[in-house]
C-alpha cells in the first residue's frame, strides 16, 4: 500500500462510521491507501467546502461519501469537484434509508454521484468500486482485485451446511 491516500472516505456523522468502516475495511484488504473524515453538509458546511474544493489538490483520486436522512453530502461534494464521487446511503432509523437513497440518487443531470445500495452492502461495494476505478491505471491493484474476487467465488459452498 502506498502511503499517499488515494481514496477519501467522508461521512456526515460519527454515527455513520458503523456503516462506512466497511468501505475502509475492503480498501484495507485490497491495499488501497485511504483516509476517513467526518464532513457534515449541514453541521460543518465550511469543512465541506474546503474538503470538496481541495480534494483533487490533496491528491485524492476517488471520493466515497456516506450520509443518512437528508443526505446532501455526496451531491454537494460532487458539485465542487470533478473527481468521481461514490455515494453511500446510510440506513436511517425513521425511514430505513429510503430518504438517504433518494437524497443521493436523484442528482440533476451534469453532476453525477455513483449511488450504491443502502447500508453495509453499499459501503462495501463503494470500496470495491473505488478500487476498480483505481485499478484501471494500476496493474498491481488490478491483480489484487482479481485475486479478491476469485477468493470470494471460491468461498461460496455448493451446498448449504
Ligand atoms: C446525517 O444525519 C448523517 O450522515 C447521519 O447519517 C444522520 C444522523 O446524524 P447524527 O444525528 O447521528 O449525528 O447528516
Amino acid at each position: 500500500m502506498t502511503d499517499r491516500p488515494l481514496v477519501a472516505i467522508v461521512m456526515g456523522s460519527q454515527s455513520d462510521w458503523e456503516t462506512m468502516k466497511n468501505a475502509a475495511a475492503v480498501l484495507e484488504k485490497l491495499g488501497v491507501a485511504h483516509e476517513c473524515r467526518i464532513v457534515s453538509a449541514h453541521r460543518t458546511p465550511d469543512r465541506l467546502v474546503s474538503f470538496a474544493k481541495g480534494a483533487h489538490e490533496e491528491g485524492f483520486k476517488v471520493v466515497i461519501a456516506g450520509a443518512g436522512g437528508a443526505a446532501h453530502l455526496p451531491g454537494m461534494v460532487a458539485s465542487m469537484t470533478h473527481l468521481p464521487v461514490l455515494g453511500v446511503p446510510v440506513e436511517s432509523k425513521a425511514l430505513k434509508g429510503m430518504d438517504s437513497l433518494l437524497s443521493i440518487v436523484q442528482m440533476p443531470g451534469g453532476i453525477p454521484v455513483g449511488t450504491l445500495a443502502i447500508g453495509v452492502p453499499g459501503a462495501t461495494n463503494a470500496g470495491i468500486l473505488a478500487a476498480s476505478i483505481l485499478a484501471t491505471s494500476d496493474e498491481a491493484l488490478a491483480k489484487r482485485l482479481i485475486d479478491f474476487r476469485t477468493a470470494q467465488t471460491e468461498s461460496v459452498a455448493e451446498r448449504p451446511s
